[in-house]
């Protein structure tokens, strides 16, 4: 079943980024205001869900202000006013409850759980790759999606309908772009990685998925699952009952939804672009997968798991991925993590680059479901991590990274969230592991 995807540019002229559909008009981008309203108020004003908030006052000192990259201080190039949501309200115009609360008025809570793939039974499982696939072939109502010529010039910049997974796969395509800074490309920090926002923000982006899947099947009862794979020396779940099997050239096989899912975003690796392939369809390839066909690589152990797990520093100076002793490097790869000093490849990244073709392509990794379970088992290990700690917001360190410090919202989500406040145990946000 091959549907293409719709591509509607949405006409825009002037500059401008997880972006509301609502929002993405010439009025709004050109007023830079974002308070769509809720039942006939902006943000829900009548209703007391939120307020439509100038967030000047909320604007940090970044140590670097001639940083121009659209994605800086969050959402600021694009909007300075946009909703606040109050108590337990949330969404881009405070229409939607704060993750893990429910109901009209927002005052219900539940816990999730989100299990082991394994633990799913057969039609638990055939449910979650239906799902998977729907919202592979559904267009996203609420959002739209930056595609760009050349990023230093904001006329090439247009927003493009995009399906819920798209829309998921595209907001860590956006995250990994090179940070533009005096009109030059650099590639060191990446807003989401290489620094103590990567496992909050990877868990922010889950709880998107997660969400629009619930919101696309009508089951607020939906929770991803995980996979372990500290116990396996291969793939396990790579075959055809699983996630699929694939051949030589990394081809899924045909019994799988996902053998005939396009990667958004890939084909043109432009440093100067943002997801040009996306517009007329161009150079898209079918996912790949070739786990453990690159000798170098392999599945890190349960006792890489065990190791990681003992640094007691969320993260150290300075704060990136040459950061030692840190359990935010440890995990996201590039430590080793018994001795926490030698730079290796391991846990996080050895992954990704263990199963190869797309999930090894770090721009266009999370358009293969497989990136979905392994960060939600990543996000598993933050939460043990979290818990054995007793760590909390306060936990995360100041530091002046773009995208990273504390207080920074995290980009490019609606409506503002810090990178420190994603460091509080998921029960705040509604979900924990089995
Ligand atoms: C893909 C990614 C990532 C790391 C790697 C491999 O998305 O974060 O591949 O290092
Ligand atoms: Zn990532």
């Amino acid at each position: 079943m091959l549907i293409p995807l719709l591509f509607l540019a949405i006409a825009i002229s002037s500059s401008h980024g997880q972006f509301p559909r609502v929002c993405m008009t010439k009025k709004a981008l050109d007023s830079k205001i974002c308070c769509p309203l809720w039942n006939g108020s902006p943000c829900g004003t009548t209703a007391q869900r939120g307020r439509c908030l100038d967030w000047e006052s909320r604007t940090f000192n970044l140590a670097d202000i001639q940083y121009y990259d659209d994605r800086l201080n969050w959402p600021r190039k694009y909007f300075n006013v946009s909703c606040e949501c109050f108590g337990n309200f949330s969404g881009f115009d405070c229409g939607k409850c704060k993750f893990g609360y429910y109901g009209a008025e927002c005052n219900e809570t539940k816990t999730l759980e989100r299990k082991e793939i394994r633990q799913l039974s057969l039609m638990e499982r055939r449910r979650l790759f239906s799902y998977f696939n729907l919202a592979k072939y559904t267009t996203s109502k609420d959002y739209v999606i930056l595609v760009t010529g050349d990023r230093h010039h904001h006329s090439t910049y247009k927003f493009i309908n995009a399906t819920v997974y798209d829309v998921f796969a595209w907001i860590h395509y956006y995250s990994m772009k090179p940070i533009l800074k005096n009109s030059t490309f650099f590639s060191k920090n990446s807003y989401a990685h290489q620094g103590p926002a990567f496992p909050g923000w990877h868990r922010r982006l889950l709880l998107f998925l997660e969400r629009e899947i619930q919101e696309l099947i009508g089951d607020e009862d939906f929770a991803l699952p995980y996979y372990d794979w500290s116990h396996d020396e291969t793939c396990t779940i790579c075959t055809e009952e699983m996630l699929g099997s694939s051949d030589l050239q990394g081809n899924i096989d045909q019994t799988s939804y996902f053998a005939s899912w396009g990667a958004i975003c890939s084909g043109y690796f432009y440093i100067d672009a943002y997801c040009r392939s996306a517009e007329r369809n161009l150079n898209v390839e079918n996912l790949l997968r070739k786990p453990g066909r690159d000798p170098t690589t392999r599945l890190p152990t349960h006792l890489d798991v065990k190791e990681t797990l003992k640094w007691e520093k969320f993260d150290t100076e300075p704060f990136d991925r040459t950061s030692k002793h840190s359990f935010r490097n440890a995990l996201e790869g590039f430590l080793n993590p018994l001795d926490g000093t030698t730079m290796e490849e391991n846990m996080h990244n050895m992954f990704h680059d263990y199963i190869g073709g797309t999930m090894g392509q770090v721009p266009i990794s999370a358009n293969d479901p497989i990136f979905v379970l392994h960060h939600a088992y990543i996000d598993k290990l933050f939460e043990d991590w979290i818990q054995k700690n007793n760590a909390s917001s306060d936990t995360y360190p100041e530091n002046i990274h773009p995208g990273h410090e504390p207080r920074e919202c995290a980009m490019p989500f609606f409506p503002c969230v810090t990178n420190k406040h994603l460091l509080q145990t998921s029960i705040n946000y509604g979900y924990k592991y089995k």
